[in-house]
């Protein structure tokens, strides 16, 4: 993504709170997800999970990674890793992988922010990005991600019930919703027969955040070892501002055997032969 629509984004984040790329995502990619999707859905038997927050009639899956390495380019995406290294920094993390399949019938979730569970009061700068990502078309019928624009300025988290004009986020297959994390929102009714409303979310937090999503037992170590030295680094298996994060002084990378991610707490303050400088 060319900087000048870069920073005409941003800019919409800043002002509503979200902003949709729309043909963010390949359509070779887009294929081979909806195809692992179906796989694993079956392979796994995925059942709705039955309460509001995660549907009646929604099936889910959660830590993506350590399910199949098709997810593995979604995070460090070009058209979308940009929007979390600039409205949190690029020491984030990830927080979750998540597929949200909204099946006919599904009642709308409640209204949230994803990073809503932080006790900073609001406003406040967001502690997650969430990213949603279109892989059929999200239409206000069949699910579309609802959202309260302008809503990341807002002084409180949305109370029980608290009724408040969303719109839908309508947009094509390929497209990617970036959500700030204090805006309000929620996965949308499905009133359709049978359309299937298809979305991964891909959600990234401060780095020195705990982790919605726990990567280091959801990951195998192998998996680690052959990701990309970025991806590695957005599971938190290196070390926040070289420190945060480590095992016995080093990061979860070296711990591990993964040379990508191989980093030694305080390196900036050590001298060439161990001894910390004051
Ligand atoms: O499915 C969606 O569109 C959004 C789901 C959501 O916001 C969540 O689970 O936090
Ligand atoms: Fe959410």
């Amino acid at each position: 993504m060319d900087t000048a629509t870069l920073s005409q984004h941003l800019q919409t984040i800043e002002d509503d709170g979200y902003c949709i790329i729309e043909n963010a995502i390949e359509q070779d990619l887009i294929e081979e997800v909806r195809e692992t999707v179906a796989r694993l859905e079956a392979d796994l038997e995925v059942q709705p999970r039955g309460n509001r927050a995660e549907g009646y009639a929604t099936k889910r899956m959660y830590n993506l990674l350590g399910k199949d390495r098709a997810f593995w380019k979604l995070p460090t995406h070009e058209n979308v890793l940009p929007f979390p290294e600039h409205l949190l920094d690029d020491e984030c993390i990830l927080s979750g992988t998540t597929c949200m399949h909204i099946g006919p019938g599904e009642v709308h979730q409640g209204l949230h922010s994803d990073d809503g569970l932080v006790t900073v009061s609001r406003p406040r700068i967001p502690f997650m990005v969430t990213t949603i990502w279109a892989f059929t078309d999200f239409t206000d019928e069949n699910g579309a991600t609802r959202i309260v624009p302008g809503s990341h300025r807002f002084d409180h988290e949305p109370g029980k019930g608290e009724q408040i004009e969303h719109i839908p986020a309508e947009m094509k297959a390929g497209s990617v919703l970036i959500l700030n994390g204090g805006t309000w929102h929620c996965g949308g009714a499905n009133t359709t027969n049978n359309d299937w409303r298809l979305g991964i979310s891909v959600q990234y937090c401060q780095g020195y955040l705990r982790q919605q999503q726990n990567q280091y037992y959801s990951l195998a170590p192998d998996d680690v070892k052959a990701m990309p030295q970025r991806l590695a680094a957005l599971c938190g298996f290196g070390l926040y501002k070289g420190i945060m994060g480590h095992v016995d002084g080093a990061s979860p990378g070296r711990f591990l055997g993964a040379h990508e991610v191989d980093e030694i707490a305080y390196a900036a303050m050590r001298t060439k032969n161990g001894v910390a400088e004051s």
